[in-house]
């Protein structure tokens, strides 16, 4: 490849480009032989057959559930998602049982095999002390019997959580799919096909800053079925783990690949059609590996029905990453012995014969099998275990069919954290610089612009606490496309200001895997439009994880969008769509109008532990400001009443309010007296400053920049006529936008958006 990168000029020499090749089915060893010549310990295989049983046994609880065939919980109706895995228990199995406590995983809609194995050799792993500390119920227990329970605590919390019970592990708010704990590494199952990729990508991030060297030293696997490897937020996130960035001795001191493993499940289906040879290009599926990096990201196909080969695979994969060659893609070739949910009967795309094939390699009983052949268990001692596993997944599943149902008045608790980083702890609270602090010019009037007041923030939150890092597309030497973060890298290094390729999902997941896992990323999207490429890791990742594990994770990242609107960019680079995050419960929406704000929000948001959309005008950019150079925070969901007044009261935000002000100088000239109200963040919201300005004026008009139809401007109104009502003297105006597209042309983007003039008109309409 050396010959087609050329520093010094072009050159077309002739020549070819040559891949590296992909091993397959590597793992060759005899079990039998293995354990007779003391290289596999009873106590090991012992795990990894349990392991698998508590699987199985706890999957085929689901199947009989909803078959009304599990005699132990006849009077319970189970209802939820049916995803199995049977079939799959050596590659959850085989990956977990070679992790340590601290590295981490992300799974699947088809999870609930990778989170029982995480956890159960998690837990095996355990001092007492741990043990303990997890489970301070059983402080009183000792030895087999506290790590029994501790274990039956385990079955217990994953059944609960898919029972819908508040004593599962995320309080039953996400369920199965969306199952995590993070104190065993388990940063969440994903019901989006793909979306856990990027967020395990991200936790793999945190480990190339991290001073803590536990963290330094954790491996991230990502399991991620056949299906998934055609989404385009995992071929970005192996794009992402790959960049030449993170290895390049000349672009970073801190120069290894990204410790993850891409577990590549494949069970040959996605729901009901084949990745391989249907809807896909190649075969196996390693071979996406071939695209990412010079001579391939390190890959292998492994028999994933096997989980001897299976753990051989991941230990070798650790290998390839302690000498700072990750990532690693492992495709696993297993099978899934029933439909995509127990409501397909996998008859339309599948034939009995392909099944039974797969039958005679199923994991459970050839493993069993195996550890009779060798010598290593008898008949009595399989039996004794597989009588345990079975009791304690009944006892365990019956505790969680009588625990508790959550609460129904707290539908809403854990949408949001109050919490916040205030208190940087050490060693993150001491500054890392490296190089000169980038200058921030005032005028004789102590103004800086709207966009200097956005740099100042993140620099001082950056020097405040080593856990904030920035990055986003060409925000790095050149200092983003507006140069606001010109001078940054230079001052903190490129572990903390780094370019992103254009992979949009990816800035957002990565940063999202950085947030859950103890970093504060404040990430980039060049233009508000952009957050479309997105709206997953924004809407159902960043939004939801906090609520969905019952608030066992926080993700504090902000996500600096700007708008282009105003500037001739057309369509797609003009667009406010603050209203769009604003009904997706779960992010923080800020939009400053000036400078002072624009610096106090945005210290704020990096401080919070909620996801914020950061939006930012790019019309704002150059307005200039009185901005304290001292360290001060506005608060979120604190409305800025910018002008008293008694006649009308104007809510905005945004540009929006520049225009609220002339058009209530124009309205002051004919002795109407106009509140303005700018909101300032839109989640969460100042309702009550609102509704006290329009109880006095009795009239109202909210604006905006959205296009007017589902704007947020209408909630807003909706609100106001509900809880204002008896006050109001006319009806409740909106403006926004012209419902159509922000056009190129000046006079139409003029007429596109609303004018003071439209302002002036709609409070004249009601006054
Ligand atoms: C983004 C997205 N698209 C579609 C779906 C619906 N869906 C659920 S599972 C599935 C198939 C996934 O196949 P694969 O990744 O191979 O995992 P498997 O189900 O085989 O474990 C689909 C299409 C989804 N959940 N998410």
């Amino acid at each position: 490849m050396g010959n087609f990168i050329n520093d010094s000029g072009p050159n077309f020499k002739a020549g070819e480009i040559k891949l590296d090749s992909i091993p397959v089915y590597q793992y060759n060893k005899d079990l039998k032989k293995e354990f007779k010549a003391g290289k596999l310990a009873k106590e090991e295989l012992a795990e990894i057959y349990e392991s698998m049983l508590v699987i199985r046994e706890f999957e085929e609880m689901i199947l009989k559930l909803k078959n009304g065939a599990y005699e132990k919980l006849s009077d319970y109706e189970y209802r939820g998602p049916t995803h199995l895995s049977i079939g799959q228990e050596a590659t959850a199995a085989g990956v977990c049982c070679a992790l340590k406590i601290t590295d981490e995983i992300t799974s699947t809609h088809r999870g609930h095999g990778d989170s029982i194995a995480k956890g159960f050799h998690a837990i095996k792993r355990m001092s007492e002390a741990e043990l303990k500390e997890r489970c301070p119920e059983f402080a009183g227990l000792a030895g087999e019997e506290l790590l029994e329970a501790v274990l039956e605590d385990h079955v217990y919390r994953t059944i609960a959580e898919l029972f819908g019970k508040e004593a599962g592990y995320g309080k039953g708010r996400g369920g199965g799919m969306h199952i995590a704990d993070f104190r065993v590494g388990h940063l969440g199952a994903n019901a989006i096909v793909g979306g856990g990729i990027p967020i395990a990508t991200g936790a793999a991030m945190t480990t190339r800053i991290d001073v803590d060297k536990a963290k330094q030293g954790k491996i991230v696997c990502s399991f991620a079925g056949d299906g998934a490897y055609a989404n385009g937020v995992v071929l970005e996130s192996f794009n992402w783990a790959c960049q030449g960035q993170f290895t390049d001795p000349e672009l970073s001191s801190i120069n290894f690949g990204l410790p993850i493993i891409y577990c590549l499940v494949n069970n040959h289906y996605g729901m009901t059609g084949r990745a391989d040879r249907e809807v896909c290009g190649v075969h196996p599926l390693a071979r996406r590996a071939a695209g990412f990096s010079d001579c391939n990201m390190h890959a292998e196909v492994v028999n994933g029905m096997d989980p001897l080969a299976v753990r051989d695979a991941i230990e070798r994969a650790k290998a390839v990453i302690a000498e700072g060659k990750g990532p690693v893609m492992l495709e696993f070739n297993t099978y899934r012995y029933f439909g995509h949910s127990l409501s397909d009967p996998r008859t339309e795309y599948r034939s009995k014969a392909e099944e039974a094939l797969w039958k005679e390699v199923d994991p459970v009983p050839c493993f069993r099998a195996k550890l009779i052949e060798a010598g290593a268990f008898s008949e009595k001692e399989l039996a004794a275990m597989e009588k345990k596993v079975a009791e304690r997944n009944e006892k365990a599943a019956r505790r969680a069919a009588d625990s508790d149902d959550p609460k129904a008045e707290d539908v809403i608790k854990y949408m949001y954290t109050d919490t916040n980083s205030e208190v940087v702890p050490a060693p993150y609270n001491q500054l890392m610089a490296r190089g000169p602090r980038p200058v921030i010019k005032r005028d004789a009037d102590s103004r800086i612009t709207y966009k200097d007041a956005i740099k100042e923030a993140m620099i001082e939150e950056m020097e405040r606490d080593a856990r904030v890092v920035c990055y986003g597309e060409d925000v790095a030497d050149y200092g983003n496309a507006f140069k606001l973060t010109k001078g940054m890298l230079e001052y903190f290094g490129r572990a903390r200001v780094f370019n992103a390729p254009i992979s949009e999902a990816a800035i957002i997941g990565t940063g999202v895997g950085m947030a859950m896992t103890g970093y504060r990323p404040v990430v980039e999207l060049m233009y508000m439009d952009f957050a479309l490429m997105a709206s997953d890791q924004i809407s159902n990742q960043a939004a939801k994880w906090h609520y969905m594990t019952g608030a066992s994770t926080k993700v504090p990242m902000v996500i600096r969008c700007s708008v282009g609107g105003g500037k001739g960019y057309g369509g797609q680079h003009s667009q406010s769509l603050e209203s769009i995050f604003a009904h997706i419960p779960g992010t923080y929406v800020a939009y400053p109008s000036n400078p002072y704000d624009a610096k106090g929000l945005m210290k704020t948001a990096i401080r919070d532990d909620n996801p914020v959309v950061f939006v930012e005008g790019q019309l704002l950019y150059n307005v200039k400001g009185v901005v304290p150079e001292t360290d001060y925070t506005i608060p979120f969901g604190q409305a800025n009443v910018l002008r008293e007044g008694s006649d009308i009261t104007f809510v905005c935000w945004g540009p929006a309010v520049a225009d609220a002000e002339k058009a209530a100088d124009a309205l002051a000239e004919e002795g109407v007296n106009v509140e303005i109200i700018d909101v300032r963040t839109l989640v969460p919201f100042d309702w009550e400053t609102v509704f006290a300005s329009v109880r006095k004026t009795g009239k109202c008009v909210v604006m905006s920049q959205c296009v007017d139809i589902g704007s947020f401007t209408g909630e807003i109104v909706s609100k106001i006529v509900a809880e204002c009502f008896d006050s109001l003297d006319a009806p409740v105006l909106k403006i926004g936008a012209k419902n159509g597209i922000a056009p190129q042309a000046h006079c139409l983007e003029k007429a596109f958006l609303p004018s003071v003039e439209d302002m002036v008109e709609t409070a004249k309409k009601i006054l």
